[in-house]
């Protein structure tokens, strides 16, 4: 869980995870916030989960680089990132990491339009990730509807192989394109999502949805 400056939601998340009846190994990598995050996690947190592995930037680096901090801590057979938000729905891991626990999958993406309710707060944001799904089935022959889904369920040892050249936000289109190229066809099923605003402290931007066109093409066409 790479988290940033989220102490309005950090508490009810990590409960919400610690509550799915899955064998869970929980690692959150505090990238420098400002807020009190870092002190909620090791005063209140830390103490009413012990298991959980606390590590902490002592600067932000980004999304990315935080995860990347995260995977050599990784003890389990399979690897997600949980947001430190609440718009995902914890509980639809125990679907989501099914494929892979049966031997059929190494790679599932949560879809939020494979669901009958979609909830998309702003339509840009859902316009720039459909054109970033047709970008990957067209450079990279995959089936997707929902690039840039939170929920991306790995089997370790193929996050573990993959060296994580970006830092920031472009974890999702490098990841996609590096999977592909590896010959992962990828399998989606549909996710919950309960989308926040700017105010309650979104970070993604447009100019991130340009870096990820940028990643997945220079990926389709370099090493
Ligand atoms: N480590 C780290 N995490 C960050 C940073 N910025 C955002 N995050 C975390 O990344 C997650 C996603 O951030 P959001 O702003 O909700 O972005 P989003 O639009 O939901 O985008 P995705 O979930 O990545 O598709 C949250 O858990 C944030 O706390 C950062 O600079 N460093
Ligand atoms: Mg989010």
């Amino acid at each position: 869980m790479p988290v940033y400056n989220e102490s309005a939601t950090i508490r009810e998340i990590v409960k919400k995870v610690m509550e799915v009846p899955l064998d869970i190994e929980l690692i959150i990598v505090d990238d420098a916030s400002t807020d009190d995050t870092d002190e909620i996690l090791r005063r209140e947190i830390k103490t009413k989960y012990p298991d959980i592995i606390l590590l902490a930037h002592p600067a932000n680096k980004g999304k990315a680089a935080a995860i990347k901090t995260a995977i050599p801590y990784c003890t389990g057979e399979i690897i997600t990132i949980q947001d430190g938000d609440l718009e995902t729905e914890p509980n639809d891991l125990i679907h989501l990491t099914e494929p892979i626990r049966r031997g059929e999958a190494s790679v599932v993406y949560g879809s939020r339009y494979l669901n009958i309710h979609e909830a998309h707060l702003y339509r840009s944001y859902q316009l720039g990730g459909r054109i970033l799904s047709w970008t990957v089935n067209l450079l990279y022959g995959q089936h997707i509807t929902d690039e840039p889904a939170c929920y991306k369920v790995f089997k370790a040892d193929i996050l573990r192989s993959i060296n994580l050249h970006y830092e920031r936000f472009e974890f999702c289109p490098e990841v996609t394109a590096r999977v592909s190229k590896m010959g992962y066809k990828i399998k989606e099923l549909p996710m919950n999502y309960y989308p926040r605003s700017f105010a309650e402290g979104k970070k993604l931007n447009w100019r991130d949805g340009l870096k990820a066109m940028w990643v997945l093409i220079r990926y389709r066409f370099t090493d």
